[in-house]
């Protein structure tokens, strides 16, 4: 079923950069205020291609200002905490995660200890890409000046965080990204959290949204027990493999670190550095993540469980995800958008917008719980990005033409009910704002 990808409305576009500007702090950006107030780890790729749009010296500061929480390791905190605010707006806060009692965390930057999906390489390139010709010299500084931490991040989750076939592995629903998606209910449903092991908390969450477009609290309980898991080996990664029940390779984590390897080859390239070895690692995710995560059946890619070595059977937006994996082999690719039509199938029934999170006809779909079915604008995004890679440009439009029609009718919400009935989660969400900058300024770049 196709949807109208007329041009976005000129408001729309004045709100967008209205929304990013509210959300500045000074240094970074919000995701949405009151539900999100620090600065989120992959929101800041999203966040930085679209304002580089228009106000690159923001962009720029923002992508340095995630960095600074950089630990010597090279991994990169999925959360950047601003002393600025309370301790006790966020939960769990600077106090729960304790990275200063961590050898490798930067001093006097408060994060928490995990990461996420690693875009940056792929949105500093994008916003190089989009520097006018006047901006050229100075957006190559700022590529030089990034590129060492880009290195240290993409050789840090290939030499800690990654098995023999080269998938890195997440050890947090947190850090794919998908948080509460029913794609990681098998491994999760398994965390069982011992009595006494949680600290007494009151979920601040639940106080800036409405408990339905939220986790759980049995879930949520098992998010904060993973967590001190971790934490209490010191963020040991070669011993949180030992202790941890949740241990998977999702096919969008790998996907996006390969296009993103790919992008840091490109950048080595105009900033005069040796890119060979990402070069390497690229090329050895997308061969892992076609032979141990493609599965026959059902033509599409689902995430491996390394507890029980066994790939996953939910069937959810992860399994696309690997179009955006430069380099695909081209069958895999037809075959992924084909079934990516076919889970759409609720719109054989009914009014359904590309591309749903969760398999509409899936059990636990969920149109409005986060993660457990309704559209996100940065979902979209991506898979426009990699069907428009793998040439498949009438999905790509329909991908970009949901998120003008959601945001045209609902706004800059967190995210929306795929049947276009109402949104959820926080508003003036600024990843869906940034995006929808980004997609209106390629589609007038088109023509
Ligand atoms: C936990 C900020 C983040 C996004 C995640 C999204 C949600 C946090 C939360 O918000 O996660 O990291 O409190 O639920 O799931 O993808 O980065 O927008």
């Amino acid at each position: 079923m196709g949807h109208a990808t007329g041009a976005p409305r000129a408001d729309r576009l004045t709100q967008a950069r209205a929304i990013l500007d509210e959300n500045w702090t000074g240094s970074s950006t919000i995701p949405a205020p009151g539900l999100y107030p620090h600065q989120w780890n992959w929101d800041t790729g999203f966040i930085a291609i679209g304002r580089a749009r228009w106000d690159r010296p923001r962009a720029e500061a923002e992508m340095l200002s995630l960095f600074r929480g950089q630990w010597a390791n090279g991994m990169l905190p999925h959360i950047v905490f601003n002393p600025a605010v309370p301790t006790d707006a966020y939960f769990p806060g600077p106090d729960f995660w304790q990275s200063d009692g961590s050898a490798n965390a930067p001093n006097g930057v408060m994060t928490s200890g995990l990461t996420q999906p690693p875009v940056h390489a792929f949105a500093a390139l994008e916003m190089h890409r989009c520097a006018a010709n006047a901006d050229a010299d100075r957006s190559r500084g700022f590529l030089r000046q990034l590129f060492p931490a880009l290195a240290a991040l993409h050789r840090y989750l290939r030499d800690e965080r990654s098995g023999p076939e080269g998938l890195a592995f997440i050890l947090h629903p947190w850090e794919s990204g998908l948080d509460n998606s029913p794609a990681w209910d098998e491994a999760f449903g398994r965390v069982h959290v011992p009595e006494g092991t949680l600290p007494a908390f009151e979920r601040r969450d639940l106080m800036n949204a409405d408990p339905r477009d939220r986790p759980s609290d049995e879930d949520y309980d098992r998010f904060v027990y993973l967590s001190i898991v971790y934490r209490d080996t010191g963020y040991d990664d070669v011993r949180v493999r030992e202790l941890t029940p949740f241990l998977v390779e999702s096919p969008m984590f790998n996907a996006i670190r390969a296009w993103s390897a790919a992008a840091l080859v490109e950048i080595a390239g105009i900033v005069g550095e040796d890119g060979r070895e990402f070069a390497e690692d690229g090329e050895r995710i997308v061969r892992a993540i076609e032979a141990k995560l493609w599965e026959q059946r059902h033509a599409r890619f689902f995430p491996f469980d390394l507890r029980d070595g066994h790939r996953m059977n939910h069937h959810s937006i992860d399994s696309f995800m690997p179009l955006v994996a430069p380099g695909l082999d081209a069958e895999l690719a037809r075959r992924t958008v084909d079934s990516l039509r076919t889970y759409h199938d609720c719109a054989i029934r009914e009014r359904c917008f590309l591309l749903p999170t969760y398999d509409p006809l899936g059990g636990d779909f969920d149109m409005r719980r986060y993660w457990r079915g309704p559209i996100w604008a940065n979902t979209n995004w991506l898979l426009e990005r990699g069907c428009r890679l793998v040439g498949e440009h009438r999905t790509a439009d329909e991908l970009r033409g949901a998120v003008f029609e959601l945001v045209g009718t609902f706004g800059f919400r967190e995210y929306f009910d795929p049947h276009g009935t109402a949104a959820y989660g926080a508003d003036r969400f600024s990843w869906t704002a940034a995006l929808f900058l980004d997609l209106a300024a390629r589609l007038d770049e088109a023509g």
